[in-house]
C-alpha cells in the first residue's frame, strides 16, 4: 500500500452517523427552491469560484492532444446553448448527442443542459435501427453528431418526423448539407461570453439515457438537475476526487458512467479530467497514465481484465506511480483483479454498483473501508440498502442469503420515470422498496456480494443488451424464422451474446449465412450486441403458452443444472 492520504469521507462509520444530502446542498451553495442548472454548475460557478484557468479537460484523440480550461469549458457550452437557442430548441426538448468522445460531445452536453432542453447522449458506435428506436420513443427534436455519424441518421430520418435539426459539428463547407441538416462549428463560432442559463429548478428534466431491459425497446431513464447533488457527493467520497487531482473516467457518455462520473461529479468540483478517444490497448492506455500522470481512475472490469491478460511487460514499460486511486463499475469486477491491482499497482480497485435508473453511486468500497476482494461493498451514506425475499419483498435478516438488491426510494439522483412509459416505471417499486433488480447476498459484516441478474438482459462488457431487441434485429433478416437470444460465458467481456436461430423454410444454415447474420445485427444494432455465436436450430424450447425459455438455453449456456422444467414453463 501507498503512503497514508487522508480520504475526503474520513471515516464512514462516522459519516454514516446523521448523515443528510443537504451537506452537498451546503457545499454547492444550493438552498432549497434555487435554480439549479448542472451546466451552470460544472463551468460558470467553477470560474467564478476562481478556477477559470485552471485545466478542465485534457482530450487526446487520433489528430492529437487539445486542452481547455474552465474559462475555455464555459465558453464552448455557451457557444452551443447560444446556436441551439437560436434554431429555436426550447427547454425539455430532446437534444440528442450522437458523437465520438470528441470535445464536443462534453462541451455539447453542457450547452444543451444550459439551454434547458434535455440531453440524450448516444453511443456514436450505434447502428441506425438502434437510433431510430431511441430518437423515435424521445421525439428527439435535434441531433448533434459527426459527417462520419451522419449517414446513419440519414437512413432513418424519414421515420422521425420531429427530427428538426441534424447539426454537424465538423462539416467541411464542402458538401451541400442535405434536408433538415445544419452547421456549426466550435472553432469557427464567435466566442459567447454570456450566457444566461435557463432558470431550470431540482425536478426539471435533464438527462435521458436509454437502457436495455428484458422484454421491450430500451428505455428512456429520466433525471434532473437536482441528480448533482448525489453525483457531486459520491464523486467526491467514493471516488475521492480533490483539488490537484488528475481524473481519468474511462466510460464513454453514451453510458451513465461517462456522464455522471465522466462530466457532471468531477467538473462540478473543478477537477481536470482527462478523455483518451482512441481504441483500448493496454500499451495506450499505459502510455496515456504515464503521459498525464493520472492519479484517480475509474474504469470497468472488462478493461481491467484485458489489462491482466496483457501481461506485465506492457505494464512495466511505464511509470504509473502517479495513480493514488483506482475504482471499477459495470460488472462484478473478480477477486483476481483487485488481487492483481494490488500487485502491479500497488493499489487495489475499489468495486463501486450501480445503474443507469439510480443516477449515482449506491454500494461501494470507500476509500479507507477494508476491501473483501470480489465484494461491491457497503451503502453510501444516504442510501439504504437491502437484499428482499422475491416473493414477500421483505428484507432477508439472515446473513449469507441471496435475495434482491433493493433501494429505500429518495435520493436525489434516482430517475424520476422511463421515458413515455410510466407503468415499466412503477413496475420498478415493490413494499417500499425499489428494485434494482439485481440479487446479492450480504455478509455478517454488512458487505454486499452480487450473485446475478434477475433478468435475461446480457452484460456484454459493462454494456446491457436486451436479447429482445436483439432477437427483433434478427427477425428482420430475411433467413430467420424465429430466434432465442441469451448470454454465453466469456473471459473477457465476462459475457457476449448467443442467438440460436430457427432458419425460414428453403433456407441452409451456412458459414456465409452465420457471418452474413452477425454483420446484419452488427450494422443495425452495434458491434457490443453483434451474435458472438449463432447456433442454427430446428425448433426451440417453448413455455405452454408459446413463450421462448431464454433461461434453459442459459442455463445450458453456463452449464448449469436446469432442474425441473415444468415450473419454469408456468413462470413464463
Ligand atoms: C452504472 C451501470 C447496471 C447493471 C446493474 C448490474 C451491473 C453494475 C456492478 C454490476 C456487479 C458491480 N453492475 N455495477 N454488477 N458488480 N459493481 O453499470 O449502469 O449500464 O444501467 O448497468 O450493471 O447488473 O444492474 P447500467
Amino acid at each position: 500500500m501507498k503512503g497514508v492520504v487522508t480520504s475526503n469521507i474520513g471515516s464512514y462509520e462516522e459519516r454514516l452517523k446523521g448523515f443528510d444530502w443537504s451537506i452537498a446542498e451546503t457545499e454547492l451553495g444550493y438552498k432549497k427552491g434555487d435554480d439549479i442548472n448542472i451546466g451552470w454548475y460544472c463551468s460558470d460557478r467553477i470560474c467564478r469560484m476562481g478556477s477559470g484557468a485552471k485545466t478542465a479537460l485534457i482530450w487526446e484523440g487520433m489528430s492529437g492532444e487539445k486542452r481547455y480550461t474552465f474559462d475555455e469549458l464555459r465558453r464552448a457550452a455557451n457557444a452551443v446553448a447560444a446556436y441551439l437557442k437560436g434554431l429555436g430548441i426550447r427547454p425539455e426538448d430532446r437534444v440528442c448527442l450522437f458523437l465520438d468522445r470528441i470535445p464536443e460531445l462534453y462541451f455539447g452536453f453542457l450547452g444543451v443542459l444550459k439551454t434547458g432542453a434535455i440531453a440524450q447522449p448516444l453511443f456514436s458506435a450505434f447502428g441506425e435501427e438502434a437510433l431510430r428506436v431511441r430518437m423515435e420513443n424521445a421525439g428527439t427534436r435535434a441531433v448533434i453528431t459527426q459527417r462520419k455519424h451522419a449517414a446513419k441518421v440519414r437512413k432513418i430520418i424519414d421515420k422521425l418526423p420531429q427530427l428538426e435539426f441534424i447539426i454537424l459539428v465538423d462539416h467541411d463547407g464542402k458538401k451541400p448539407l442535405l434536408a433538415r441538416e445544419t452547421a456549426f462549428s466550435l472553432e469557427g463560432c464567435a466566442p459567447v461570453e454570456h450566457f444566461e442559463c435557463h432558470s431550470t429548478k431540482a425536478e426539471s428534466p435533464s438527462v435521458l439515457h436509454y437502457t436495455s431491459g428484458t422484454t421491450g425497446q430500451p428505455k428512456g431513464v429520466k433525471h434532473v438537475h437536482y441528480s448533482l447533488i448525489a453525483q457531486y457527493l459520491t464523486a467526491k467520497w467514493v471516488l475521492d476526487l480533490k483539488e490537484d487531482d488528475i481524473y481519468w473516467c474511462t466510460a464513454d457518455p453514451g453510458w451513465v458512467t461517462g456522464t455522471s462520473y465522466g462530466i457532471i461529479g468531477p467538473w462540478s468540483q473543478g477537477i481536470t479530467q482527462c478523455v483518451l478517444d482512441v481504441g483500448f490497448s493496454a500499451e495506450a492506455w499505459y502510455k496515456f497514465i504515464e503521459k498525464n500522470k493520472v492519479t484517480l481512475w475509474y474504469s470497468a472490469p472488462t478493461a481491467i481484465r484485458s489489462l491482466m491478460k496483457a501481461g506485465d511487460a506492457a505494464l512495466k514499460k511505464h511509470d504509473l506511480s502517479s495513480l493514488r486511486h483506482l475504482a471499477s463499475v459495470g460488472e462484478p469486477l473478480n477477486s483476481e483483479a483487485v488481487l492483481w491491482s494490488e500487485k502491479v499497482f500497488g493499489l487495489p480497485f475499489h468495486d463501486t454498483f450501480w445503474q443507469t435508473e439510480t443516477g449515482c453511486i449506491l454500494i461501494a468500497n470507500v476509500p479507507g473501508m477494508r476491501i473483501k476482494p470480489g465484494s461491491m461493498g457497503k451503502p453510501f451514506p444516504g442510501i439504504t440498502a437491502a437484499v428482499v425475499d422475491p416473493k414477500t419483498h421483505e428484507p432477508i435478516q439472515d446473513a449469507g442469503k441471496v435475495g434482491l438488491i433493493a433501494i429505500r426510494p429518495g435520493w436525489p439522483a434516482m430517475m424520476r420515470t422511463y421515458w413515455n412509459n410510466e407503468k415499466a416505471y412503477q413496475g420498478k417499486f415493490k413494499n417500499g422498496w425499489y428494485l434494482t433488480g439485481d440479487r446479492a447476498r450480504i455478509d455478517k459484516d454488512g458487505y454486499f456480494w452480487f450473485v446475478g441478474r434477475d433478468d435475461d438482459v446480457i452484460n456484454t462488457a459493462g454494456h446491457l443488451v436486451s436479447p429482445f431487441e436483439v432477437e427483433s434485429a434478427l427477425l428482420e433478416h430475411p433467413a430467420v424464422g424465429e430466434s432465442a437470444v441469451v448470454a454465453k460465458p466469456d473471459e473477457v467481456n465476462m459475457e457476449v451474446v448467443k442467438a440460436f436461430v430457427c432458419l425460414k423454410p428453403g433456407f441452409t444454415a451456412s458459414f456465409d449465412l452465420d457471418l452474413e447474420i452477425m454483420n446484419f445485427v452488427r450494422k443495425k444494432l452495434s458491434p457490443l450486441a453483434m451474435p458472438q455465436q449463432i447456433e442454427f436450430v430446428d425448433s426451440l424450447p417453448k413455455t405452454r403458452s408459446g413463450k421462448i425459455m431464454r433461461r434453459l438455453l442459459r442455463a445450458k449456456e453456463w452449464g448449469e443444472e436446469i432442474g425441473d422444467t415444468s415450473t419454469l414453463e408456468e413462470e413464463e
